[in-house]
């Protein structure tokens, strides 16, 4: 499908800025964008609106976060009638309706005692949340020597000390001084010898999960508090856990009284086509991380989710006595209850993690169509989520998806890229139509690549 520049209408043109120097923006080549920036000006459903009047198809929700698509009516309204009625309620010893509510819809959607909602304002808090809830957890219990987490190599988890400690990405590290102490990785679960062109999860690497035992063995179980893991680890490129991975996780983490943290950031509200990984996968974690999804990236908002035990050995001692001392001033902030309160009607009204379940074979076809394509090396899937691997220029990492993410936007298509892996994982919404015409555009761009 061709695309074509259609002139701006006069309010959008006006928003058109004349200074991009001051703005440092985050993960991103300043000097690169401000050079020939990418404006997005508007956003509908299935797709972006350009400063230069073309429309762009989301091939990644966002950043992985507008699982409902771009501007839903119903979402945008809750927001409105919020911000007119109620802007804002202290957080601290103070509630409102809807924080309630939406605590409860939430726990709803999972599975077993995972009960309790703690609410943040972003994947990073929720991780930085459940690492220092864990680590309270023994301690209330009179475990206090249990300090120790334990991350995987090439895991994302935001970009908070605690975060960038635990997670597994040198270049979010290596600039940052120490970082937490008292913190081990687990190898991750990607190989291309052996798991190329896997479709879904691969066969080889379940073994992997008894690196922990090592761990174990090394530390003593007495210091440990928690493992946090990525049930598909997604920034880094999609991993998916081979099969049989997260159970021996499981298994090893209860055997030694070590909690297990399921960030779901990503894989979370729908993305697998079950609403969370822990179903998906069937494997019930100690604590869960969200954001994103949870209010379909309109506003805002991260959720950490206890198991009811976790819960309840905190709430000992003097009633009139604060229980954790952790929170935030905007947690349960009534914009984002408001809209995430929308959010999940929007999911459960439009059936969309169905949808996205009832397309993921579609859409497994579709990604692993592109093989023997020029640079492509692998290809990956679950779920709504898949992966390209570009082999690299020799000596310019990363050089190659980066061309091919500014020639698939030139051509009205937007993917994210990590090193030289493609990453793709579009609103839940999409069609097969639309999912021809993403994978369409991705061959074309991929075929005049150098
Ligand atoms: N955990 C996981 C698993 C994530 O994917 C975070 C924590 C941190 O969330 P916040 O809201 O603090 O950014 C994330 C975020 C990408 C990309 O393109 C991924 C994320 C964020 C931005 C870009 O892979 N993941």
């Amino acid at each position: 499908m061709a695309v074509t520049a259609k002139p701006l209408p006069p309010e959008m043109k006006a928003r058109v800025p004349n200074n991009l120097e001051p703005f440092w923006m985050p993960f991103t080549a300043n000097r690169q964008f401000k050079a020939k920036p990418r404006l997005l000006v508007g956003a509908q459903g299935m797709h972006y609106l350009t400063a230069d009047g073309r429309r762009v198809l989301d091939g990644t929700a966002g950043l992985w976060c507008c699982n409902a698509g771009h501007s839903h009516p119903k979402i945008v309204a809750a927001i409105q009638e919020q911000a007119a009625e109620m802007d804002y309620a202290p957080a601290f010893q103070m509630g409102h309706p809807k924080v309630f509510e939406l605590a409860a819809r939430v726990a709803a959607l999972f599975p077993g005692d995972l009960d309790h909602v703690f609410f943040t304002n972003s994947g990073s808090e929720s991780v930085d949340t459940a690492l220092k809830i864990a680590i309270a957890y023994h301690r209330v219990r009179g475990e206090g020597t249990r300090t120790r987490l334990i991350g995987r190599e090439r895991g994302y988890h935001g970009v908070g000390f605690g975060g960038i400690s635990v997670g597994g990405i040198v270049n979010n590290r290596k600039f940052f001084g120490p970082l937490l102490s008292g913190v081990d990785h687990l190898p991750h679960t990607f190989n291309l010898e052996k798991q190329a062109f896997s479709r879904g999860q691969p066969e080889w690497g379940a073994h992997l999960a008894d690196e922990l035992e090592r761990i174990v063995t090394l530390h003593d179980a007495s210091t440990i508090a928690a493992v946090i893991v990525e049930p598909v680890a997604c920034s880094t490129g999609v991993l998916v856990p081979p099969k049989g991975y997260l159970k021996r996780l499981r298994d090893i983490c209860t055997k030694h009284g070590i909690l297990l943290i399921f960030d779901e950031v990503i894989t979370g509200f729908g993305r697998m086509g079950t609403s969370f990984a822990v179903d998906y996968f069937d494997v019930m974690p100690d604590l869960v991380t969200t954001a994103k999804g949870l209010t379909s990236g309109a506003v805002p908002m991260g959720a950490v989710i206890a198991r009811k035990g976790i819960y309840d050995a905190f709430m000992t001692g003097p009633e009139h006595a604060i229980e954790l001392f952790h929170g935030y001033t905007y947690s349960g902030h009534p914009l984002a209850c408001a809209a995430g309160l929308a959010a999940l009607d929007v999911y459960a009204e439009e059936s969309l993690f169905d949808h996205a379940r009832s397309l993921s074979p579609y859409w497994e076809q579709a990604v692993h169509a592109l093989k023997g394509l020029p640079h492509v090396i692998d290809l990956r899937n679950l779920g709504l989520i898949a992966a390209i691997e570009l082999a690299p220029i020799a000596g310019q990492p990363a050089k190659r998806a980066f061309d091919v993410f500014l020639r698939a936007y030139e051509s009205g298509l937007m993917i994210r890229t990590t090193g030289d892996i493609i990453a793709l994982s579009p609103p839940l919404t999409i069609t097969k139509g639309e999912i021809d015409e993403l994978f369409g555009k991705l061959a074309a761009v991929l075929k005049a690549t150098a």
